[in-house]
């Protein structure tokens, strides 16, 4: 009776070993081996998004070598076309900036304009300039508004002609105007009839 008991206690404290003993290899492989598929499949990502990062270089780099290579060529043809539109307007043009001012006071009295003996109500009453040219009308005149519009004026009765029109010009204002048409082109101030003048272009 105390064998039996001897032996079914040895039976039971084996049998627990084991149980254990297996439980603890069990757990110890099965965490081991979640390990390992928890490593790989943070390499994988890994890998992936290595991957992913560098197929967005890769098509980066290869739409800006595209782009350049746009940028290149569109700017080799424009520069070409450009060079030749420069030398031509090297030929043609010149870009000489001149300026026509109003005379001091010239709304107030008619003594500036040449038909009552004065050198003219703008000044240089007469201009001559070169298509192309840069020619600024400056109101000068510290004392009032002017324009400078082109046509003539008979008496009272303004012609404008279009060509240009600075529009009334407060003191201090100016207006730019480029001619392309050689010719003569009359102007006069819309406000003050005898102001008048001239632009001969070469
Ligand atoms: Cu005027």
């Amino acid at each position: 009776m105390r064998l039996l008991f001897a032996v079914l206690a040895l039976v039971l404290i084996c049998s627990a070993t084991t149980t254990v003993y297996f439980t603890y290899y069990t757990a110890t492989f099965y965490t081991t081996d979640v390990f390992q598929l928890e490593n790989k499949v943070a390499s994988l990502e890994s890998e992936i998004s290595s991957l992913k990062s560098s197929t967005a270089s890769d098509l980066k780099n290869a739409y800006d070598d595209g782009y350049s290579a746009g940028i290149a060529e569109q700017s080799s043809s424009s520069n070409t076309s450009s060079s030749k539109i420069s030398s031509s307007n090297t030929d043609a043009v010149s870009t000489i900036t001149r300026t026509i001012g109003t005379v001091e006071k010239s709304g107030y009295s008619t003594d500036c304009a040449v038909p009552m003996g004065g050198d003219g109500c703008y000044t240089p009453v007469n201009l001559s300039a070169n298509v192309g040219d840069k020619i600024i009308m400056a109101n000068t005149d510290s004392t009032g508004i002017h324009s400078f519009t082109s046509g003539t004026v008979d008496g009272f009765a303004p012609s404008p002609d279009g060509t240009f029109d600075t529009g009334i010009l407060m003191s201090g204002d100016s207006f730019e105007w480029t001619p392309t048409v050689s010719g003569e082109y009359p102007y006069y101030c819309m406000l003050h009839a005898w102001q008048v003048g001239t632009i001969t272009v070469n």
